[in-house]
C-alpha cells in the first residue's frame, strides 16, 4: 500500500495525479456511487495521464485556466490544485478512512470488478487479496452472485501471478523446487545421451546440495544455489538447463549455469571439485554476513579462506599451503570452532558460541512429537477429520490435535458450540477406532475484538487443548491488543495463542503487538506461543523466536494444516525454530503426549 502516499514533497507528475483519480474512482465504484461522478473522475485521469504538459507546471505558473481543458470541470480543477499544493488530496484521504484501501489490490484481480469487491467486503468481511485466496482455494467464490468455477479458476491464477512479481519466494516454494530439480538431476543424463540405464549409474556418482539461504532455512529466498561436486560435470549443466520449467537459460557455461523458471524463481547452479566442495559449501551457503566474521578470524589465525579451501598464509601474506577444504567440518574444526549450522550462520553471536563451545543442541524434525493445530472439512480443512489422523499416524506422529474454526470467521464455516460439540461426539468415537496416535479435541477459537472468546466456556472445559487466535479487528492499536491479549490469556482454559503476530508474507504485515508485552502476558498466564509453520506465517520468526527462548517462554511448533499434504510443512517450522535458536527442551511439542499436557497445565 506504500504507493498510494509515497508522493508528498516530491514532484508530482501528471501520472500521480491521475491515479489519485483513478483510485477515487476506484473507491467511488466500490462505495456504489453516482456513475456520472466516478466517470468524471476516469475521463479526468485519462486526460491528465496524456496530456504534453506537465499538469503541476501549470498549476505553479498560473497561466491556463484549467478548466478550458476538456474533461476537466470545476471540482477536478480544484483536486488537481490541492495535490499539486499540498501533495494530497482530502476526498481521496476521506474515502480511504471508509473503504480499507486493500481493497483497491482485491478490484485489480482479473475477473474482479467493483461489484464483486464490494460484495467480497460487505457480504464476507473479506478485505485482503489473502482472503479471497483463501475462499477461492475453498472453492466457496463461485457461488458468491454471478461468479461460477470459471471466474474463480481465473481470480486464483492472477493472485498466483501476483505473487511472481515480487521479487523474492516462500522458503516453502523454493524448497520444494530445489528438491524438484535435484531429484530430476539425479533421474538421468541430459536428453540428447540416449542411454537409459547404464547413464543412471554414471549421474548417480554426483553429489547436489542446496546452498545459499535456501539451506540456511530464511523465511524468504531471493535466488535458490544448488553446488555440485562430481564429473561428467557439463553433462550436469547441459541437463540442468533443460529442467522442463525453465523459462529462460541465463548462463551456460563449463563451471556454471543460471536459469530462470516459469515461476519466476532463478537458480543458479555451480560444479566444483571434489576437493573443495566442503570450502565451496561454506562460502556460497554464506550469509555474507557471517563468512565475513569467519574470514576476519582466519586472518588472526594466520589462515586465509576461499571457495576453494582454507590456506596457510606466509609472512607476505601469500598463501602458502592447503590446509582443509573438502568439508566444512573440518574448515570449522581448522578455526577452533565447533561445527556451525547453516541455520545459525548470521552473525548473530554463533561464531562465539561456537568458540566456545556452547551452540545450542538445536531441534530437529524428528524431536517433534505431535501436532497441534490443523482443520478439516468441518470449517475450511480440505480433508476429513479421519484422513487428517491417518496422515498424521503415517507420518509418525504421537498426537494431533483437531483445531477448527470458530463462529466469526465466517469466511472459514466456522462452528458454534452445538457443532463443535457435535464434533466433539465424532472424535469420541473415532478415537475408540484408533490406535497409534492419540487424537486431542481442540479449537482454533476466535479472540474477539473486546479480548473475550468466541466460544463459551461450557464447551472450552470439554476439549483437551483451546488454541486461540486473532483473525479480525488488525487495525487496533498496540494497547487494545495487549489488553485484548490480556483478557483472552485470563481465561484459564486457554492453553496456545496460534500465529502470534499474524503476519502473512508478500500479503499482510503483522498487527500492532508489543511483543515484549505478549512475552511477558505468555508467560505471566503461562500460554505457550506458536511457531506456525505455514511458509506464508512462520509466525513467531526466527527472531522474536529467540527473545522467546531467552525469556523463558513456552514454544510449540504447529502446520495449521488445511490439507494432509500441509502436515509435511512442518520441516519449515523446524527450520524457522533452528534459526531461532530453539532446543527441544524450549519446544513443548517434543514431549509425549502426557507430559506435554501436564506441561501446558495452567494450574
Ligand atoms: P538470497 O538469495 O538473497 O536469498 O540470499 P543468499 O544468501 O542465498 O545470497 P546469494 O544468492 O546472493 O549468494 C549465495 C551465497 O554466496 C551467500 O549467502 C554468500 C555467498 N556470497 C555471495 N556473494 C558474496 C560476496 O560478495 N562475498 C562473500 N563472502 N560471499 C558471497
Ligand atoms: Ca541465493
Ligand atoms: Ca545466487
Ligand atoms: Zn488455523
Amino acid at each position: 500500500m506504500g504507493d498510494l502516499v509515497e508522493f508528498k514533497n516530491t514532484m508530482i507528475d501528471n501520472k500521480a495525479i491521475a491515479r489519485i483519480f483513478n483510485e477515487i474512482a476506484d473507491l467511488l465504484e466500490i462505495k456504489g456511487d453516482n456513475p456520472f461522478r466516478i466517470r468524471s473522475y476516469r475521463n479526468a485521469a485519462t486526460v491528465i495521464e496524456t496530456f504534453g504538459e506537465s499538469f503541476e507546471k501549470l498549476v505553479r505558473e498560473g497561466t491556463v485556466d484549467l478548466q478550458s481543458i476538456s474533461g476537466i470541470g470545476e471540482a477536478i480543477s480544484g483536486k488537481i490544485k490541492e495535490i499539486v499544493e499540498t501533495g494530497d488530496c482530502k476526498a481521496h484521504r476521506d474515502l480511504l478512512k471508509e473503504i480499507p484501501p486493500t481493497l483497491l489490490e482485491i478490484m485489480q484481480l482479473q475477473g474482479v470488478g467493483p461489484k464483486t469487491t464490494a460484495m467480497l467486503w460487505k457480504k464476507m468481511g473479506v478485505t485482503t487479496v489473502e482472503g479471497v485466496e483463501q475462499l477461492a482455494a475453498a472453492g466457496k467464490l463461485r457461488d458468491l452472485a454471478g461468479l461460477g468455477e470459471k471466474s474463480e479458476q481465473k481470480i486464483l491464477q492472477s493472485i498466483q501471478n501476483r505473487k511472481k512479481v515480487s521479487g523474492r519466494h516462500l522458503l516453502g516454494d523454493a524448497e520444494q523446487t530445489a528438491h524438484q530439480i535435484l531429484d530430476y538431476l539425479h533421474a538421468g543424463p541430459p536428453e540428447k545421451k540416449k542411454r537409459a540405464k547404464t547413464a543412471r549409474q554414471k549421474t548417480t556418482s554426483f553429489l547436489a546440495v542446496p546452498a545459499g539461504s535456501l539451506r540456511r532455512g530464511r523465511e524468504t529466498i531471493g535466488d535458490v544455489d544448488i553446488l555440485v561436486a562430481g564429473k561428467n560435470c557439463e553433462a550436469i549443466i547441459d541437463r540442468f538447463t533443460q529442467f522442463p520449467e525453465v523459462e529462460s537459460v541465463l548462463a551456460h557455461g563449463d563451471t556454471k549455469g543460471s536459469v530462470q523458471l516459469k515461476s519466476g524463481l532463478q537458480i543458479d547452479l555451480r560444479v566444483v571439485e571434489e576437493k573443495s566442495f566442503g570450502a565451496a559449501l561454506q562460502y556460497f551457503t554464506g550469509s555474507k554476513e557471517h563468512s565475513v566474521a569467519l574470514r576476519s578470524r582466519a586472518q588472526k589465525m594466520g589462515y586465509t579462506i576461499n571457495e576453494y579451501g582454507l590456506f596457510k598464509v606466509d609472512k607476505k601474506g601469500e598463501k602458502e599451503e592447503w590446509l582443509a577444504g573438502r568439508t566444512e567440518e573440518e574448515i570449522y574444526e581448522r578455526l577452533k570452532l565447533q561445527f556451525i549450522p547453516p541455520e545459525l550462520r548470521e552473525n548473530r553471536g554463533e561464531i562465539e558460541a561456537a568458540e566456545k563451545r556452547e551452540l545450542p543442541a538445536l531441534i530437529e524434525l524428528k524431536n517433534v512429537r505431535g501436532d497441534l493445530h490443523m482443520h478439516t472439512t468441518e470449517t475450511d480443512g480440505k480433508a476429513t477429520l479421519q484422513e487428517m489422523v491417518e496422515a498424521a499416524r503415517s507420518r509418525g506422529l504421537e498426537y494431533v490435535a483437531i483445531t477448527d474454526h470458530t463462529k466469526s470467521t465466517r469466511v472459514a464455516n466456522g462452528m458454534d458450540e452445538k457443532r463443535l460439540e457435535s464434533q466433539i461426539q465424532t472424535i469420541e468415537k473415532l478415537k475408540r477406532k484408533t490406535t497409534g496416535i492419540t487424537i486431542l479435541k481442540g479449537t482454533e477459537c476466535d479472540i474477539l475484538a473486546d479480548g473475550k472468546l468466541d466460544l463459551s466456556d461450557t464447551v472450552l472445559e470439554q476439549l483437551d487443548l483451546v488454541v486461540v487466535s486473532i483473525h479480525s479487528h488488525f487495525n487496533q492499536s498496540p494497547q487494545e491488543i495487549t489488553d485484548r491479549l490480556e483478557r483472552a490469556f485470563s481465561n484459564p482454559h486457554v492453553k496456545i495463542f496460534a500465529h502470534p503476530t499474524g503476519r502473512m508474507l508478500f500479503h499482510r504485515p503483522p498487527y500492532a503487538v508489543d511483543v515484549e508485552k505478549l512475552f511477558a502476558l505468555a508467560k505471566k498466564h503461562k500460554v505457550c506461543l506458536e511457531l506456525n509453520s505455514q511458509p506464508e506465517r512462520l509466525d513467531l520468526n526466527d527472531v522474536h523466536l529467540r527473545m522467546a527462548r531467552d525469556q523463558g517462554v513456552p514454544i510449540v511448533i504447529s502446520t495449521d494444516s488445511h490439507d494432509t499434504s500441509q502436515l509435511d510443512h512442518l520441516k519449515y517450522g523446524v527450520l524457522t525454530a533452528r534459526r531461532g535458536w530453539l532446543e527441544p527442551r524450549h519446544v513443548a511439542n517434543t514431549l509425549p503426549v502426557k507430559q506435554f499436557l501436564k506441561a501446558i497445565a495452567r494450574t
